[in-house]
């Protein structure tokens, strides 16, 4: 029988009441006519009488909790609001909304972009999915042109003549289409490319090409801008190199290459033993690409380049499968946190 009533009377303590027909319940349950404190009150006929005295108290103290529940339930109500003694606490401290981490692709990309601003340079955007005048034709890249097969792309099979850009140039396209020289932007982006999936390939990445279209714009001008730009990517004391390259879209064409920040220069696998890795490739704006826009190549010249941003940050942080950029594994990304 004791162990009854403390079972009730935790059964009671667990009860809880948000509004009034739930107190009645509870009333009903344990102090009406039928209750269960009736029924138990009524167990002491069968007590021996040397122990009712004792087992009276008992019952006595059991009706009064019963009863002191009752009114707590009752007072919880009030207005329906729950009262302080069931309700939270209001002046304890929340729960933490977890905040998420820069990805590192954008924290890249966000210096690349604030030290081009710098230089005078304004951000262009454009649409992922093109027409192949924007990304490949007005590229110098016509149809039978053999660099196609690197820049094999997906296709919209509902659109045949639309397709995913595989470089930003198809920005600076609709840039030269809108506006005349000068002509200063920088196009950050994700393009695509149809490649297996590996370690070093993916079928999208993200880039940023620029280009700067005036009178008088030269070789010079071109190196002198790339050299500022990875003296403050990398720092004062990284060297850089430039080597003879084609792309459709420029001529003549180089590629820049840095000293290796991971050995300094004396060899490592990064390097793969040479001291030197390639970090982006620019040229010449072809006279060709400017007449597409009626843009007179006598009159005007630029240069242009284009960079991918997963390769400065494998740099930059030593990231060396660039599928770990697209896994969206917080492990991971977390380690970025801190990053501007
Ligand atoms: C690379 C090489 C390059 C360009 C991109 C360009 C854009 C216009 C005109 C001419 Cl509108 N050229 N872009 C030029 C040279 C190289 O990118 O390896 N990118 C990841």
């Amino acid at each position: 029988m004791m162990q009854q009533i403390d079972n009730y009377k935790q059964e009671m303590t667990a009860f809880e009441a948000t509004t009034a027909e739930a107190a009645e319940a509870f009333r009903i349950k344990y102090l009406g006519t039928k209750g269960i404190v009736k029924a138990v009150m009524g167990e002491i006929k069968n007590v021996p009488n040397d122990q009712k005295k004792a087992f009276g108290q008992i019952l006595n103290e059991f009706k009064q909790f019963a009863e002191a529940r009752y009114e707590v339930l009752k007072e919880s109500t009030v207005n329906g609001q729950p009262s302080t003694v069931n309700s939270i606490d209001i002046s304890l401290p929340g729960t933490p909304v977890a905040i998420g981490t820069r990805h590192p692709l954008s924290i890249v990309r966000n210096q690349i972009v604030s030290i081009f601003k710098r230089l005078g340079f304004a951000v262009a955007e454009g649409p992922e999915i093109e027409d192949d005048w924007h990304n490949f034709g007005a590229m110098n890249l016509p149809e039978d042109h053999p660099a196609r097969d690197m820049q094999d792309t997906f296709y919209i099979n509902q659109h045949p003549a639309w397709l995913l850009r595989t470089h930003t140039s198809s920005v600076q396209a609709r840039v030269m289409e809108a506006q005349r020289p000068p002509i200063r932007v920088i196009c950050p982006g994700r393009v695509y490319r149809n490649e297996t999936i590996s370690a070093r390939a993916h079928c999208f990445f993200h880039q940023i090409e620029g280009l700067y279209i005036d009178e008088n714009v030269s070789f010079a001008d071109l190196k002198q801008t790339l050299y500022f730009f990875v003296q403050e990517m990398f720092g004062k004391e990284v060297k850089v190199r430039f080597r003879p390259s084609y792309f459709p879209f420029t001529e003549p064409s180089a590629e820049m290459d840095i000293s290796c920040l991971i050995c300094g220069g004396s060899g490592c696998t990064v390097c793969k033993h040479t001291g030197w890795v390639e970090i982006l490739g620019s040229g010449m704006v072809h006279p060709k690409v400017l007449q597409n826009f009626d843009i007179d190549p006598e009159k005007y010249t630029g240069f242009a380049f284009g960079m991918g941003v997963e390769r400065v940050c494998q740099l930059k942080y030593r990231i060396n499968d660039l599928r770990l950029y697209s896994q969206n594994d917080v492990r991971f990304l977390r380690q970025f946190t801190g990053a501007v």
